[in-house]
């Protein structure tokens, strides 16, 4: 599972990235910080079987906190976008192909209004982020007409000519983006597209990218430098018709969890606040930074960062979390780790899923599976529920 975080320059994707990650990323205000992409493993929370099952749990893959597991989720920081860039401004839009297998997308927008179209700092609130949101969406549809374009005269006139089905010839050209079938065949339904593929004019294909694009690639978009927006223009972003937002202090958040890796505070990501160890240890501007940040997080609920992620996950591309277990009876993998590895699913998953997720030969040798809380066989179409414990029983 990978999220792609996207936006225009300046507005704050890195921090995110680094506040989600606790990688470095460089961050600077001023646009074109980064080029090249940053990879990172952020976290999402999920209760911990150990609980239930009353057994102390050894995580591989995962951590598990006060029996909260934390399940790793990929995250990829690109440069920014500006408009146009499809014709190649800024530093165009080829570098979205390393987010061609991106699940979903978080857009970062400065909900400060203090960044221009291209990035560059401006007075506050004299920009209108909903711009971005007009100008982001345009862009990743053109990105996604023009892998869709390229040799697609000659295609056209073949799979024309051999009577080809329209959805697989589409559907080929985008696996690489991680669509479906049945994502092209209702993107094709709701595009209205020309009855014969060669008839098809540009206009149609990026109706029909875009309409790909909603289906295929969920975007939640985060109001980020809310700490510095105006709260109207965070409450009108937020009532947005057809967009799923959430305010964000992307700083905040990587503030607060440098100040808990030094050990100066007692913050778990998600949390709505955080507590000073010791107040007698800070300094007079590490008091007062910490002052403001409570502040931010009292007005919005905490800084929004791991509930952002955490929406992604859960809601937009409705992830199971998934135990899988060799002994069904000591819940252990080959070495005898309990619980070792935590996994996240599509809902929809089934069992044979989950053992092509462990290994392909799993996948291959399928026979059956066993519920571990339960201790109920099920077969390969059996439908994963969120925080199922399941051994696989392979041919050896
Ligand atoms: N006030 C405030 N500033 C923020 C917040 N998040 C990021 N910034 C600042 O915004 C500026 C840009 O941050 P970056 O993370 O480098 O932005 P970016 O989107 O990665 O920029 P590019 O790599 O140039 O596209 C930096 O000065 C950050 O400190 C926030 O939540 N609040
Ligand atoms: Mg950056």
């Amino acid at each position: 599972m990978m999220i792609g975080i996207v936006g225009k320059p300046n507005v704050g994707k890195s921090t995110f990235f680094s506040a989600a990650t606790m990688a470095t990323a460089e961050i600077a205000n001023y646009p074109f910080t980064t080029i090249k992409p940053n990879k990172g493993v952020g976290f999402i929370r999920s209760k911990c079987p150990h609980l239930d099952f009353n057994v102390k749990c050894q995580p591989r893959n995962s951590a598990c906190e006060d029996g909260i597991r934390l399940v790793p989720i990929e995250l990829l920081d690109v440069a920014g976008l500006v408009p146009d860039a499809c014709e190649g401004k800024g530093l165009g839009n080829q570098f979205l192909d390393d987010l061609r297998q991106a699940d979903a997308f978080i857009h970062v927008i400065d909900a400060s209004g203090s960044t221009d179209a291209e990035g560059n700092t401006v007075k506050p609130g004299s920009h209108d982020p909903v711009e971005d949101l007009v100008f982001l969406e345009r862009e990743i549809n053109q990105w996604i007409k023009g892998i869709m374009l390229k040799g697609f005269d000659k295609m056209a006139r073949g799979a024309h000519l051999e009577g080809q089905k329209i959805e697989l010839v589409i559907h080929e050209r985008l696996t690489g983006l991680g669509v479906t079938e049945t994502q092209v065949s209702a993107a094709l339904r709701t595009s209205n597209m020309p009855a014969k593929i060669i008839d098809w004019k540009d206009e149609d294909l990026y109706r029909l990218a875009a309409n790909i694009r909603q289906l295929s690639k969920p975007m939640m978009i985060a109001l980020n430098k809310a700490d510095v927006a105006d709260p109207a223009l965070i409450k009108r972003l937020s009532e947005l018709e057809g967009y799923m937002t959430i305010p964000t202090c992307a700083e905040t958040e990587l503030a607060l969890r440098r100040a808990t890796k030094a050990g100066l505070i007692s913050y778990t990501p998600g949390d709505e606040g955080f507590k000073v160890n010791d107040p007698s240890k800070l300094n007079a501007n590490q008091t007062k930074a910490l002052d403001y940040m409570s502040q931010v997080m009292e007005r919005y609920g905490g800084t929004g960062v791991q509930k952002c992620l955490e929406k992604v996950a859960y809601e937009m591309l409705e992830l199971l979390v998934v135990y899988p277990v060799e002994d069904e009876n000591h819940l252990t993998d080959h070495d005898g780790n309990v619980l070792p590895d935590a996994f996240l699913l599509k809902r929809g998953s089934t069992a044979k899923d989950l053992a092509y997720k462990v290994h392909t030969d799993l996948g291959n040798n399928f026979i059956r599976a066993i519920n571990a809380r339960t201790h109920r066989v099920v077969g390969h179409d059996h439908l994963l529920e969120n925080e199922d414990v399941m051994t696989i029983v392979a041919k050896r």
